[in-house]
C-alpha cells in the first residue's frame, strides 16, 4: 500500500496549535512531521510532537471499557463491552440522582485536546443532566484578568510582528519549552539587532537564546514593572503624546503611586541590583519598539493578575503599541472565530447549578456537601496528576462511595481510581476544529487513522451516554462531523476572507486581523486604562503573593519533554529528563549539606515529595525548581510535585496558584 499524505493539527495545550502532516500506511500513522506550509509551524515540531506516533500507537493506550476488580487506585480492572459500561454509567447515575439530585455528580475535564468540539462535548450533555459544573480556572484567567483590566477586548499584535521590535522581553514564559515557534520571529529581530531579554525566577533552558536574563524574586514582577515605570518617569522616557491620546489614568499613576516605588523599595522587593534596574529602565524607555511577551508563570500567584496588569501598563508609558513590532502580547483572542454558543449549548441548563473551582477538587470531593458529590466523570484531564494539592485529591478519589468514571488514552494516576475506565481516541482518530491563541490560525482536522482498539471520541461517548440518560433532543444524536458543519455553515465576521478552500481541504488558515487593531483600544474609555475604576483596585499597585513559611520557593515549571502530565507514558522522553529533579543553588546544598545526585525530600504542610537534587548555579538562593509534571509510577517516592501545591487562588480569575508555594528541603533517609 502506498504512503498516505494527511494533515491533522496538534491537539495540545501550546499557543503554537502547530499544522501537522501525518504519513499513513495501512491505516497507521508512521511519521508525523510540521507543515511547511503552516504559517506559524513552518515545517518543524518540538521534541514532544517529533514522534507523536509513537504517543498514537503506543503499546500502552487503553483498548476496551475496564471495570474495576481491584481496590482503588490499584491499577486491577477486567475489560467490559461498551454497552455494559454505558448501561452502568447510566444506572448508577439515575439512582444517584434520584437520592441526591444531578449536583451531586461533577463533571472534570480540562486540556487533554484543545480541539473545540471534542473538548467541550461534554458541555451539553452536562448542562441537560444538571450536573455541578466546573470553573475551569487552573491555567491562565489571571493572566486575561490582568490584561483585560487594562486593554479590555483589544486584539494582540501579530505574534510575528516581533520580528520588527528593537527589543523583546520574554517575560515570565519559557519559551524554548512552551512556545518555541514563537522563537522564530525572535531570532529575525535578533538578526536585524534586536536585544532579547529574559525575565524569569531562575535560568530556565530559555535562558541560552537570549542576551540577558534578569531574575526576580518570585511573585514581584509587579513590583518591578512599577519600578520600572516610576524610572521611566524620574528620566522623563515618556511618550508624552500617546499618554495625552491614548491612556487613561497617568497622571492619577504618576501621583499617587509611583512616588511608593523608590529603587531601594523594588531593588528588596524583586533582588535586582539598583544599576541593573536603571539599566532596563533607561533600555527599554530608549529603544522604539519593546515587545513585551508575557506567559502564565507570573500569573500564577495570590497577585498573578495585578503582576500582569502592571507590565501591560509599563508598555504603555512609552506608547509601544503605536510602533510596528512593538506591543504587548499575552494571546491572541481567536474564540471568535467559531459561534462557541452553538457548541456550548448553555441552553440546555434547565436553572443555575452549583460551581466548583477545579483548583479546589481535594475540597470539593472531601468536604462539600448539599449535596455531596457521589459521581465524578473525568475526560480529558488528569486530576490526580496535574491540580493543585495531590493528596486531597487522591484522598477524594479513595473515597468508597465516589463512583469515578475516567475517558482516557492511558492509564493515568486518575484512570487507577476510577469504577470504569472507558478508552478514548487520539485526535488522529477523530474530527475538530482548532484555534490556536498564540497565533490567528484556524485549522479543520479530519481522522487520519481508525480508533485505536474500541475508543471512542469524547463526543461519541456523549451522545451514548445521552441516549442511556433518555434525553431526546436531536443535538446529541448527531456525528461530531455534522456539528462541525452547522457551525461552519453559520456567518462569522472574524472568518472573513480567509482562505475557504484551503481551510476547506484541511490546511491551517490565518484569521485576518489587520495591522492598526492593536490600536483599536476596545475599553469602555476607548482608551488603554491604567486607571480602571472598575478594578477593586482602580491603578495598579504592588500586591504580596501568597507565599508561606517555608524557606524555599517552590517553583514548578513546565518541562521541555513532557507537557502538564501528557507525554509521560513515553520512555524515550522521560530519559530525556534522566528523573525527577529538584534543582538547588550550590549556596543553599552546602548549607544544608546535600550533595547532587542524591535523594532529597521537599516538604510543606501539604505533604512530602521526594526527588533526586541537582545542584546547579542556575537556580538562585532560596528558590527550587522541580520541572513537570510526573506519574506516581515513574516517581521516586509516592507523590509528585503538586502534593507541595495549595488550593488558594489567584486575586482576579479565580486561578491556579501553582507557583506561589514555599517548601523546605531534607535528605532522604
Ligand atoms: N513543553 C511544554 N510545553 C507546554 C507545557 C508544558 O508543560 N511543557 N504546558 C502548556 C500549558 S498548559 C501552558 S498554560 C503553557 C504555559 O506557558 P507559558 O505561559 O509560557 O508559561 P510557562 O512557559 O509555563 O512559564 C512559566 C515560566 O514562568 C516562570 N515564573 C514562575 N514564577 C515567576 C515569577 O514570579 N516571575 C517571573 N518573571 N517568572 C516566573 C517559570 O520559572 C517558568 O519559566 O505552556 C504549554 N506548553
Ligand atoms: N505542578 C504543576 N501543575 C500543573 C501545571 C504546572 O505547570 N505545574 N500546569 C497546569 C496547567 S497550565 C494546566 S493547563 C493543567 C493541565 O492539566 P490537564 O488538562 O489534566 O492536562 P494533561 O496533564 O495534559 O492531561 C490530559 C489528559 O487527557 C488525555 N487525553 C488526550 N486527548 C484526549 C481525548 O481526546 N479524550 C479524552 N477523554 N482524553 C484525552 C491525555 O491522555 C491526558 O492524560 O495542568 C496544570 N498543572
Ligand atoms: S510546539 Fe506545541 S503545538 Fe507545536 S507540536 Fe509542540 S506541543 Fe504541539
Ligand atoms: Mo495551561
Amino acid at each position: 500500500m502506498p504512503t498516505e499524505i494527511k494533515r491533522s493539527a496538534c491537539p495540545y495545550d501550546c499557543p503554537d496549535t502547530c499544522g501537522l502532516i501525518v504519513e499513513v500506511e495501512n491505516g497507521k500513522a508512521v511519521k508525523v512531521s510540521g507543515d511547511p506550509e503552516h504559517p506559524f509551524t513552518r515545517g518543524t515540531l518540538c521534541p514532544k510532537m517529533n514522534h507523536y506516533e509513537r504517543t498514537v500507537h503506543s503499546p500502552l493506550r487503553l483498548t476496551q471499557p475496564l471495570l474495576r476488580t481491584g481496590l482503588r487506585g490499584s491499577g486491577q480492572f477486567q475489560p467490559i463491552s461498551w454497552q455494559e459500561a454505558i448501561q452502568r454509567i447510566a444506572a448508577r447515575w439515575k439512582e444517584v440522582i434520584s437520592k441526591y439530585g444531578a449536583e451531586s455528580i461533577l463533571p472534570y475535564s480540562y486540556a487533554g485536546t484543545m480541539g473545540l468540539v471534542q473538548r467541550n462535548s461534554g458541555h451539553p450533555f452536562f448542562y441537560r443532566l444538571g450536573a455541578s459544573r466546573l470553573d475551569r480556572t487552573i491555567c491562565a484567567p489571571a493572566k486575561e484578568a490582568g490584561w483585560k483590566a487594562v486593554m479590555g477586548n483589544t486584539a494582540a499584535p501579530h505574534p510575528d510582528e516581533v520580528a520588527f521590535s528593537d527589543l523583546v522581553i520574554l517575560w515570565g514564559i519559557n519559551a524554548v519549552a512552551t512556545n518555541i515557534h514563537f522563537i522564530h520571529s525572535v531570532r529575525e529581530a535578533k538578526k536585524k539587532g534586536a536585544a532579547v531579554w529574559l525575565i524569569d525566577t531562575y535560568e530556565t533552558p530559555t535562558a541560552a537564546i537570549v542576551d540577558r536574563a534578569f531574575i526576580v524574586h518570585p511573585g514581584s514582577d509587579g513590583a518591578l514593572a512599577l519600578g520600572l515605570m516610576n524610572l521611566l518617569v524620574r528620566e522623563n522616557l515618556l511618550d508624552y503624546e500617546f499618554l495625552r491620546t491614548s491612556v487613561q489614568g497617568f497622571e492619577e499613576l504618576k501621583k499617587e503611586i509611583l512616588p511608593n516605588y523608590s529603587l531601594q523599595k523594588v531593588i528588596s522587593l524583586t533582588g535586582i541590583p539598583g544599576e541593573t534596574l536603571k539599566f532596563m529602565a533607561r533600555t527599554f524607555g530608549k529603544v522604539g519598539a519593546p515587545f513585551i511577551r508575557v506567559g502564565a508563570g507570573l500569573s500564577r500567584y495570590g497577585n498573578g493578575a495585578m503582576n500582569v496588569r502592571s507590565i501591560v501598563c509599563l508598555a504603555a508609558l512609552v506608547g509601544a503599541h503605536r510602533k510596528k513590532g512593538g506591543g504587548a502580547f499575552v494571546g491572541t483572542f481567536t474564540a471568535g472565530a467559531f459561534p462557541m454558543a452553538e457548541i456550548l449549548r448553555e441552553d440546555f441548563m434547565a436553572g443555575e447549578t452549583r460551581i466548583v473551582n477545579m483548583n479546589q477538587l481535594g475540597n470539593a470531593l472531601n468536604h462539600l456537601d448539599k449535596p455531596p458529590i457521589q459521581s465524578l466523570y473525568v475526560y480529558h484531564s488528569n486530576p490526580a496528576s496535574i491540580t493543585p494539592d495531590q493528596n486531597a485529591v487522591i484522598k477524594g478519589l479513595a473515597r468508597e462511595d465516589l463512583f469515578t468514571v475516567v475517558h482516557e488514552r492511558f492509564m493515568t494516576d486518575t484512570a487507577r481510581y476510577a469504577d470504569i475506565v472507558l478508552p478514548s481516541t487520539s485526535s488522529l482518530e477523530h474530527s475538530d476544529l482548532y484555534r490556536a491563541y498564540g497565533s490567528y490560525c484556524i485549522q479543520w482536522a479530519r481522522p487520519a487513522i481508525p480508533p485505536i482498539g474500541q475508543s471512542k471520541s469524547n463526543w461519541e461517548v456523549f451522545s451514548l451516554l445521552a441516549a442511556a440518560m433518555g434525553f431526546p433532543e436531536p443535538f446529541f444524536h448527531q456525528r461530531a462531523e455534522d456539528l462541525i458543519q452547522y457551525v461552519l455553515s453559520l456567518p462569522n465576521n472574524l472568518r472573513k476572507g480567509i482562505d475557504e478552500e484551503d481551510f476547506a481541504a484541511g490546511k491551517a488558515v490565518e484569521l485576518i486581523i489587520p495591522a492598526e487593531a492593536k490600536t483599536q483600544f476596545k475599553t469602555p474609555s476607548g482608551k488603554i486604562e491604567i486607571l480602571n475604576p472598575a478594578e477593586p483596585h482602580p491603578l495598579p499597585c504592588y500586591l504580596p503573593p501568597h507565599g508561606g513559611k517555608e524557606s524555599f520557593r517552590l517553583m514548578t515549571a513546565p518541562s521541555v519533554f513532557a507537557l502538564n502530565s501528557s507525554f509521560r507514558e513515553r520512555a524515550d522522553l522521560r530519559q530525556k529528563e534522566k528523573a525527577m529533579l529538584l534543582k538547588m543553588n550550590p549556596a543553599d546544598a552546602q548549607a544544608k549539606g546535600l550533595k547532587d545526585g542524591e535523594g532529597v525530600v521537599a516538604f510543606n504542610e501539604l505533604g512530602e515529595v521526594s526527588f533526586i537534587l541537582q545542584v546547579t548555579p542556575k537556580v538562585p538562593s532560596g528558590v527550587v525548581v522541580a520541572e513537570g509534571v510526573w506519574w506516581l509510577e515513574h516517581c521516586p517516592g509516592s507523590r509528585a510535585v503538586n502534593a507541595l501545591t495549595s488550593q488558594r487562588l489567584t486575586d482576579r480569575g479565580a486561578g491556579s496558584t501553582l507557583y506561589d508555594n514555599t517548601v523546605d528541603v531534607r535528605r532522604e533517609n
